[in-house]
C-alpha cells in the first residue's frame, strides 16, 4: 500500500526527470503500481482512512512521485454532487498525451497543492481550460476524452510530473496572482 512515506518530495531528482513511456502489454508490476496509486487516492479521499494512514488528500498521483520514472498516473476526481458516488473522472492513465487544447486558459482560484511539496506556494497556475486527452488503460485500450475545467487542470498537473515540471514553475514570480484577460478562475 502506498502511504506518504513512499512519496518523494521536491529536491529529489526523479521529480525533474522526463519519465519513460510504458510498453504494452504492461508488466504485472506496472499494473499493480497503477492499482496502488488509485488505492492511494481512494484512501486519501476517505476521511477515516486518510486520518488512520495520515494521508494528504489528492485527486491525482503520478508514478514519478513514488520514484518510478514511467509515464503513468492515477486520476480520481470525485463527483461535485455529494449524493453521487459516480466520479467525474477515474482511471489509471498510461502514456497520456494532450492532443489539442482550448485557446482559453483556466486556473484554480485557491491555487494548486502537490503531495510532493510540503509548503504552500501561493499563486495562480494558469493552464488550458479544455483538453483533448489520449491515453491507454492497463489493458492497452486507447481512450480519447475531452476534459474541461477541474479534471482538465488535474490531468495537466499530472502530465507535468511526467515531464519533470512542478506546478510552481508556472507561477508568475513577480506577481503570483497576475492574470491575463479571459482566464477562467475555477472556484
Ligand atoms: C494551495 N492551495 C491548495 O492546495 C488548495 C486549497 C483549497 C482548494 C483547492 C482546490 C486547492 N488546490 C488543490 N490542488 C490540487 N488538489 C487539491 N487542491 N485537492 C483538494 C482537496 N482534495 C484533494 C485535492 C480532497 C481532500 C480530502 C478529501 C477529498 C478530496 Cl477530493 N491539485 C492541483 S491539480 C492536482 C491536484 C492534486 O491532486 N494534487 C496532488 C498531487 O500532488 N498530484 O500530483
Ligand atoms: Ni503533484
Amino acid at each position: 500500500m502506498i502511504t506518504m512515506d513512499d512519496i518523494i518530495r521536491e529536491g529529489h531528482p526523479t521529480l525533474r526527470a522526463v519519465a519513460k513511456e510504458v510498453t504494452f502489454p504492461i508488466s504485472d508490476e506496472e499494473r499493480q503500481l497503477g492499482n496502488e496509486m488509485m488505492e492511494f487516492l481512494e484512501n486519501s479521499q476517505d476521511p477515516e482512512k486518510a486520518e488512520e494512514l495520515d494521508l494528504r488528500g489528492g485527486v491525482g498521483l503520478a508514478a514519478p512521485q513514488v520514484n518510478v520514472s514511467k509515464r503513468m498516473t492515477a486520476v480520481l476526481v470525485p463527483s461535485d454532487d455529494p449524493d453521487s458516488d459516480e466520479p467525474v473522472f477515474k482511471d489509471v492513465l498510461y502514456n497520456p498525451k494532450i492532443l489539442s487544447h482550448s485557446v482559453k486558459d483556466a486556473c484554480l482560484g485557491e491555487g494548486e497543492g502537490c503531495l510532493s511539496v510540503d509548503r504552500d506556494v501561493p499563486g495562480y497556475v494558469v493552464r488550458h481550460d479544455k483538453i483533448t486527452l489520449r491515453y491507454f488503460d492497463a489493458d492497452g485500450n486507447k481512450h480519447k476524452v475531452r476534459l474541461r475545467e477541474y479534471p482538465a487542470i488535474v490531468v495537466q498537473h499530472e502530465i507535468d510530473h511526467l515531464n519533470g515540471v512542478m506546478f510552481y514553475d508556472h507561477i508568475n514570480e513577480d506577481n503570483p496572482f497576475a492574470l491575463n484577460d479571459g482566464v477562467l478562475v475555477i472556484e
